[in-house]
């Protein structure tokens, strides 16, 4: 029994070397599969066309942190996500960064910089500043204390708005105080059907004016026009975006030209890929020992 491996010559090396290292039976490559029936756990991005055939599956593991783009999974097959300490510590370094930019109004510097415009405008203490993440999981939280130790104000807001030490919660249905207070927003919810197109017109008037938006969930929670409209009106000053809805940006997009906007391609993290093949061993280990899966998705709930 073994698990097949979905992926790219570079991450197939180092699982391969890991994979032999914990001497456990790797395949690369659904076309290496001589006999589907071997098949127990299967690690992917995007898996194989047709999952129906692995007659043994139990597993899916999604190589990434979210499980939106994997297709609804045959009955009795458990899906997983990479649990990687290099996963959340690189989106929180990329929201700290994203968040003292705007914060600082670096969007406006740059422009005034390639003007060659020496314009000073108001500095700030981060310590005056109101933050505001929504989705306060293993990565909200991880942004939440680096915030909090920067100096800033920050909130959370969650479905079930559990407490997180040193950190102001909101449940679902506080989200119009969470947002009212919120200067710069911070997204990090998975896309289920409960957050997609959640950042549009009707929750940028909840912010207050001029907020700034900083976006690293999914593309689809973001209403590209809304924030077009948000942004022209001075509801929001700036934003900066990870993941964008289309993914890529087409070419000619506004997003691209405007100055209050910074774009990154979806780079806030990528799966270092020894991690990713000691998450799927420990997967695969639990599995055996019918221990709780690391990084099992409720499928019902989306995330
Ligand atoms: P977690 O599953 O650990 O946390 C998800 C959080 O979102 C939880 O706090 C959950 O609330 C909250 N949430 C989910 N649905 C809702 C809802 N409808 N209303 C309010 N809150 C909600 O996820 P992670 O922190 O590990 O990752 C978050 C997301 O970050 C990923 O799903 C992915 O989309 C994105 N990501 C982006 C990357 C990038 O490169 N740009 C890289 C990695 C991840 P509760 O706790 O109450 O259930
Ligand atoms: C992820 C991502 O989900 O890269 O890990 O967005």
């Amino acid at each position: 029994m073994a698990l097949l491996l979905q992926s790219f010559p570079a991450r197939e090396a180092v699982w391969a070397q890991v994979f032999a290292e914990a001497d456990e039976p790797l395949i690369l490559g659904a076309d290496k599969v001589t006999d589907p029936a071997e098949v127990r756990h299967i690690a992917c991005w995007i898996p194989p066309a047709d999952l129906g055939i692995y007659p043994a599956l139990e597993t899916v593991i999604s190589v990434g942190a979210g499980v939106d783009h994997m297709p609804p999974m045959p009955e009795g097959v458990r899906l997983c996500r990479t649990i990687a300490p290099g996963i959340e510590e690189m989106v929180r370094d990329w929201v700290v960064m994203a968040t003292l930019m705007l914060y600082r109004d670096m969007p406006l510097y740059l422009s005034q910089s390639r003007a060659q415009r020496w314009v000073p405008h108001d500095v700030r203490l981060a310590r005056n500043g109101r933050v505001g993440i929504m989705g306060m999981g293993r990565i909200g939280q991880l942004a939440a204390h680096s915030l909090t130790a920067l100096g800033f104000q920050v909130a959370g807001w969650s479905r079930t708005g559990r407490p997180v030490e040193g950190v102001e919660m909101f449940g679902a249905a506080a989200l119009d105080q969470f947002l009212g207070r919120a200067e710069v927003l911070i997204c990090l919810l998975p896309l289920t059907d409960e957050t997609r197109g959640v950042l549009g017109a009707g929750l940028f008037a909840r912010l207050p004016e001029g907020a700034r938006l900083v976006h690293a969930g999914r593309g689809a929670q973001l209403d590209m026009e809304a924030l077009r409209v948000a942004l022209d009106q001075g509801r929001l000053s700036s934003a900066m975006l990870d993941v964008t809805d289309p993914e890529p940006l087409s070419a000619g997009h506004w997003a691209w030209s405007d100055p209050r906007i910074v774009v990154t391609p979806h780079v806030a993290a990528s799966t270092d890929h020894r991690e990713g093949a000691e998450h799927a061993l420990a997967v695969i280990r639990a599995a055996r020992a019918g221990a709780p899966l690391p990084g099992l998705v409720d499928q019902a709930r989306g995330y």
